[in-house]
C-alpha cells in the first residue's frame, strides 16, 4: 500500500511564534509530500526490477529508498516531536526524565549536547534523540540528510530537523537561534509516550 503524507497534529499556525505558519505550511505540503512521493516511487520500481529481474538500476534506487523512506519518518517523527508553547511542557517528566539523567547526567546537560550536535550538523540534516535497544540507553546522533550517520537498531524519540527549508524564512542563516527557539515547542508528554513504547515502561 502507498505510503501517504500524514495530516499534521495541529494548525499551522500552532506553533507560532517560535516556528511560523509559512513554513510549516510549505515544510509539510512540499517537503515532506517529496519524501512519501520519492518514496513511494522508489519502492514501486524495486517492486518492477523484481518482476522484471532488471537490477541494473538497483543502486540509484536503494539509494532513493534509503533517502525518501527516511525523510518520510523523520518528518513524521517531527511534527510529533512539536506542539504549540501554550501547551509544551518545558521538559520531560516521568520514565524519560529519569533515563534523560541517568544517560546525560542531567536534563540540562542533554540540552546542551543535543543542541550542540544539532547546531553542528555538517550541511543538511538532523539533531536526534534515540533510544538503543541493544544494551538500553538513549543516545544523541547527527543525521547527515535522513539517512547518513544511524546507529543500526535505534528508535528516534525526538527530532529536530536543521535542513535549511526547516528554519531559512523565518531565521535565515542563523540555524542556532531556530535550535534554541525548537525547545520552547517540544512535546515531551508525547516524547515521553514514544519512549515507554520502546523501552517497555
Ligand atoms: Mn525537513
Amino acid at each position: 500500500m502507498a505510503h501517504k503524507l500524514p495530516d499534521l497534529p495541529y494548525a499551522y499556525d500552532a506553533l507560532e511564534p517560535y516556528y511560523d505558519e509559512q513554513t510549516v505550511r510549505i515544510h509539510h505540503d512540499k517537503h515532506h509530500q517529496g519524501y512519501v512521493d520519492g518514496l513511494n516511487k522508489a519502492e514501486d520500481s524495486l517492486e518492477k526490477a523484481r518482476e522484471s529481474g532488471d537490477y541494473s538500476g538497483i543502486r540509484a534506487l536503494e539509494k532513493a529508498a534509503a533517502f525518501n523512506g527516511s525523510g518520510h519518518i523523520l518528518h513524521t517523527l517531527f511534527w510529533q516531536s512539536m506542539c504549540s508553547p501554550s501547551t509544551a511542557q518545558g521538559k520531560p517528566s516521568g520514565h524519560l526524565a529519569e533515563a534523560i539523567d541517568k544517560d546525560f547526567g542531567s536534563f540540562e546537560k542533554f540540552k546542551a549536547h543535543f543542541s550542540a550536535a544539532t547546531r553542528e550538523v555538517e550541511g543538511s540534516g538532523w539533531g536526534i534523540l534515540a533510544y538503543r535497544p541493544m544494551d538500553g540507553k538513549l543516545v544523541v546522533l547527527q543525521a547527515e540528510k535522513h539517512q547518513n550517520l544511524t546507529q543500526w537498531g535505534v528508535i528516534p524519540i525526538l527530532v529536530c530537523d536543521v535542513w535549511e527549508h526547516a528554519y531559512y524564512l523565518k531565521y535565515q542563516n542563523r540555524r542556532a537561534e531556530w535550535v534554541e527557539a525548537f525547545w520552547n515547542i517540544v512535546d515531551w508528554a508525547a516524547a515521553g509516550e514514544r519512549f515507554c513504547e520502546v523501552a517497555g515502561c
